[in-house]
């Protein structure tokens, strides 16, 4: 444990999350109306569905839910991810999962920062999907070291903040005093700069390659981009966004509608156009225009297997080729998502024996212990042990795509064709990342293994 002065991390995740939350609030007001939304669908689902809620669901009651966010940065050089990664750590956070993005055409590959032990998921499950630039996808050189050249200036973490990420690692921990200035200093490279650096020349040229390399080179420091609050029913919350007029994107990301929700499903609203000023050559300032920040609403369901992720991967590229552009036609892309998805078991006894999705078994409290020469199926059967479906705590590469795509102007824009390169994101990163089924079957068998030590004593 830790020592009697130091604050669980958990806490300083906590406080930043929610100190991170006020702050967008503030810059981007739509989003203050997406979480007053939000948290009226999940009200009105819990007092819905209160009686035939999954356990893991009731667990997350409305104070859970009404704190739980995710957020997405991006990120500039190997050096910038390096430090970040020693800063959520000071939060319990780490790199779980490598998401290649040029299977889609972007200039990024990226992880996930999250908390890893139950324990700490459920203390407070904030997650960081955070994107680092591959410069060396840029067909041009010349742009290559203007780019390296540009992000090489600046320097997003604040000396007081570094000094603190030292402190904390060398302590290892940080007491009050010291977690208050972490969190507030830490703020400052999350925060919007509305002043480019650039000129517009250089601002467009960037942007002409991509927009995500105007968005990631053009500013002072990795700006949140979107803080997703997570919903019981994102269909009641699709609509509620476009009653309310908020500019959704057409289609929900992700699985269908399901009896037993699986994975993740993500819809988001149009990023704004903000003003910004730009610099010219001779330092005056110039006013021009960025899109970059975006709201997002999310539903997680069930963890799957390498098996039943396999099953969706195929699933959904077969819905691609029939609905190869999903916006242009959200109907008919609904209509096929669901027919298609018929394929993929929608029971959970069924998921569970054909090894399709993880489970957390738990034991019924007052099991009778003449049970021990039943099999493990036989003690699930007599309701001794009980599978709860595990919650999918990570994402999902071809959604993520699809929430950047839809959230820069990509049209014109060439697609970056390339293959994954973890082994390089984690030499940056200094360490390997958790990867996720790993991690979800670890703690499946644990959860398996707790039970049955209690029944053969
Ligand atoms: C990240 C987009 C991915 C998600 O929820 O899949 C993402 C970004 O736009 O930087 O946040
Ligand atoms: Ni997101």
């Amino acid at each position: 444990m830790f020592e009697q002065s130091f604050i669980d991390p958990n806490h300083i995740r906590e406080r930043f999350s929610q100190a991170l939350s006020a702050m967008y609030r503030a810059e981007v007001p739509l989003y203050g109306s997406l979480i007053e939304l939000v948290s009226e669908v999940n009200e009105e689902y819990l007092q819905a569905h209160s009686a035939k809620l999954h356990r893991s669901e009731r667990d997350s009651d409305l104070t859970r839910l009404s704190q739980e966010r995710h957020g997405a940065i991006r990120l500039g050089t190997a050096e910038e991810l390096h430090t970040m990664r020693r800063f959520f750590a000071v939060l319990g956070m780490q790199a779980v999962g490598y998401y290649d993005l040029s299977v889609a055409g972007l200039p990024v590959h990226s992880t996930a920062f999250r908390p890893v032990a139950a324990r700490d998921l459920a203390a407070n499950p904030f997650r960081v999907f955070t994107s680092l630039l591959r410069v060396e996808l840029i067909p041009d050189l010349a742009l290559q070291d203007q780019i390296k050249a540009l992000l090489s200036q600046r320097q997003i973490f604040k000396p007081q903040l570094l000094a603190l990420i030292e402190l904390a690692e060398e302590q290892g921990g940080l007491n009050a005093e010291q977690a208050s200035r972490f969190v507030l200093s830490a703020l400052d490279t999350f925060r919007w700069h509305s002043e480019a650096p650039v000129d517009a020349v250089t601002y467009q040229q960037l942007k002409h390659i991509h927009p995500l390399v105007a968005d990631i080179v053009c500013f002072k420091g990795p700006h949140i981009n979107h803080l997703t609050p997570r919903t019981l029913d994102i269909d009641a919350a699709q609509s509620a966004m476009l009653a309310r007029g908020i500019e959704a994107k057409a289609i929900i990301e992700g699985p269908p509608p399901r009896q037993h929700p699986i994975l993740l499903r993500q819809t988001s609203f149009k990023a704004l156009e903000e003003t910004i000023q730009f610099q010219t050559a001779s330092g005056e300032w110039q006013a021009g225009t960025h899109t970059a920040r975006f709201g997002e609403i999310e539903q997680r369901g069930i963890a799957l297997t390498p098996r039943g992720r396999a099953l969706y991967d195929e699933l959904l590229a077969q819905v691609l080729e029939r609905v190869p552009q999903p916006e242009a036609n959200p109907e008919y892309y609904s209509y096929v998502l669901q027919q298609v998805f018929q394929a993929f078991p929608d029971d959970l006894t069924v998921l569970r024996r054909e090894g399709l999705a993880y489970f957390d078994y738990h034991l019924q409290a007052d099991h009778a212990l003449e049970t021990l020469r039943l099999s493990v199926e036989e003690l699930i059967q007599q309701g001794v042990i009980i599978p709860v479906p595990m919650i999918y705590e990570d994402f999902l590469p071809v959604s993520a795509a699809g929430i950047f795509r839809s959230n820069l102007a990509t049209d014109s824009n060439p697609a970056f064709n390339a293959q994954a390169n973890q082994q390089a994101f984690e030499q940056a990163l200094g360490v390997g990342v958790l990867h996720e089924f790993e991690w979800y079957a670890r703690m499946e068998k644990q959860s398996l293994e707790r039970c049955l030590a209690v029944l053969h004593g």
